[in-house]
């Protein structure tokens, strides 16, 4: 059968309010970029006159301008899971504009397919390369693409030409069977294919076919600062150190990286640790950094879920593409988020918090407690699972007027039981086998910053007198965020009058 070619207008004109559509890609990357502004536009003419016009929009991560931006700004989004990460849907969750929950992503495909969210009315999928018989070739992100290939009642295809060389071979696409027929995921190694190249469709559910050839629209990523290398400078060394005392295999292990410009400093002082052997990873995104170490052999090999490269680096990857194509697999978010594969391959997991307490529970998502950042991500797939799971993050925020180590996180997205080692520029907190004031004392020590270390001091002694397992006053447990939020300034607590 031949499928027709039609406008962006023409397709989101098939897309209807209530209508539940599912986005191909992962973090901006094989996102749609046409669609969408003309769903946008259309919202905006539908609400000028009176109309209602909203969708619940699921996606395998974050996305892009096109989607987020252009659906948040024209108030087009009723529902939105999982992570996102673009300003105005932000604003959109923090000002209740949105139904926006969080799930981690290595569920999403699942959840759709076991119903839990409704059936998926549309799908919009972006392609390098279609067949007539519905062969499709993704493009620099999977999400959870090959869930929606098969539950989408429709599928409208934009159909990118902006990459001049194939991504075929890229992708092993796999969906596991639900339970109670589900079986073992066959990953040994990173490297291990399991599934197909390509995403099969029955064309019949095809709408039609929209050209598009705008690239992923990644911001290149700022030069790791003082504080990021520092802190990438302590991981790896802690790594190198491990190695030493025979607590990591001597063939070393792979490696989980989180998003942001920590992350990537990080991941670029591994690379530049001579004691750090060359290292595989199997992870949910790979940045510039890891592009960069391949090429300079001080990572092998990359099992991901999406290409995040930026504009720049894109074109150069695509330049060497024969390069890469023996050294990067790229599969649906649940796969490369699985925890049965993070916890068979041993995984050392990096990820950043925003903050963290004394005792070892992070908080990765919310800011004050009570404002969305972005989500929970991949961070508690792969953290839980973790040979090693490490969190890191500079230890003040907005010039020391915040410390990122608190009494009591104000909110918790990975537990004391989930996190092994916290980092910070100042150093490294290894929490195995400590009792919870030994975890205090180690965090307060090695992780907290000059200003803030005798106010984490006093409140310990403060909680202490109290007593118990793990020692809290209540009363004073979030007098920090608090005063931050009275005075604009965490220095400022005064733990003397709750004694
Ligand atoms: O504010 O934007 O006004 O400057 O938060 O802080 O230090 O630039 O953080 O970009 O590395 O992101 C946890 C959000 C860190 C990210 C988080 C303010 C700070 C700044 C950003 P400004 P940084 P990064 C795999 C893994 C969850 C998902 C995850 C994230 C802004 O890593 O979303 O890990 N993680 N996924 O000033 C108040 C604090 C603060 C604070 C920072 N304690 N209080 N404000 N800020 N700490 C990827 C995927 O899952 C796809």
């Amino acid at each position: 059968m031949s499928i027709p070619f039609i406008t962006a207008e023409e397709a989101a004109s098939y897309i209807k309010n209530g209508d539940t559509v599912g986005f191909s890609g992962f973090t901006a990357s094989g996102t749609p970029k046409v669609v969408t502004v003309a769903l946008a536009k259309r919202a905006k003419e539908l609400h000028e006159k009176g109309e209602p016009f909203k969708i619940n929009l699921f996606t395998g991560a974050s996305t892009n301008d096109h989607v987020d931006g252009e659906l948040a700004r024209a108030d087009a989004i009723n529902m939105r899971t999982p992570y996102q990460s673009h300003k105005d849907s932000r604003n959109l969750a923090n000002n209740n504009g949105m139904h926006y929950f969080d799930v981690h992503l290595s569920h999403m495909s699942q959840d759709l397919r076991y119903g839990f969210y409704g059936p998926i009315d549309v799908a919009v999928i972006e392609v390098t390369e279609m067949s007539p018989n519905g062969e499709l070739i993704l493009g620099a992100g999977i999400g959870m693409t090959p869930t929606l290939a098969q539950m989408a009642k429709k599928v409208i295809i934009e159909y990118s030409s902006y990459y001049k060389t194939s991504f075929r071979g890229f992708h092993d696409n796999y969906v596991s069977l639900d339970p109670p027929h589900r079986r073992e995921i066959p990953i040994y190694k990173p490297s291990d294919r399991i599934g197909s190249t390509v995403v099969k469709i029955d064309p019949a559910k095809i709408i039609g076919v929209v050209p598009s050839n705008a690239s992923e629209s990644i911001k290149p990523f700022t030069a790791p600062d003082e504080t990021s290398q520092r802190i990438g400078d302590h991981i790896s060394h802690f790594l190198a150190e491990e190695l030493k005392k025979g607590k990591l295999p001597k063939e070393f292990l792979p490696i989980q990286s989180g998003v942001g410009n920590v992350a990537n400093a990080v991941l670029y002082g591994l690379g530049e640790n001579p004691e750090v052997p060359v290292f595989e990873m199997y992870t949910e995104v790979i940045q510039d950094a890891v592009m960069h170490l391949m090429e300079e052999g001080k990572c092998k090999f990359a099992s991901t879920c999406a290409l995040t490269f930026s504009d720049d680096a894109m074109t150069h990857f695509m330049e060497n593409i024969d390069f890469f194509r023996d050294k990067i697999l790229m599969r649906p978010g649940e796969v490369s988020n699985h925890p049965e594969v993070v916890r068979r391959l041993g995984l050392i997991a990096m990820n950043t918090a925003l903050e963290f307490d004394i005792y070892g529970n992070v908080n990765s998502t919310h800011v004050l407690g009570t404002k969305m950042m972005n989500g929970i991500g991949g961070s508690a797939d792969f953290s839980r699972n973790a040979y090693l799971s490490i969190f890191s993050c500079p230890s003040i925020q907005k010039g020391g007027k915040i410390s990122a180590i608190v009494p009591m996180a104000s909110h918790i997205d990975h537990s004391e039981h989930s996190v092994k080692i916290l980092a910070t520029e100042q150093g490294v907190a290894d929490l195995r086998g400590l009792d919870p004031v030994q975890r205090a004392q180690t965090i307060i020590e090695n992780c907290v910053h000059p200003m803030y270390k005798d106010l984490m001091w006093d409140y310990l002694k403060l909680a202490q007198k109290g007593g118990g397992h793990t020692p809290h006053n209540l009363g004073a447990a979030f007098a920090m965020h608090q005063t931050f939020q009275q005075t604009g300034d965490m220095a400022q607590t005064d733990f003397a009058k709750f004694v």
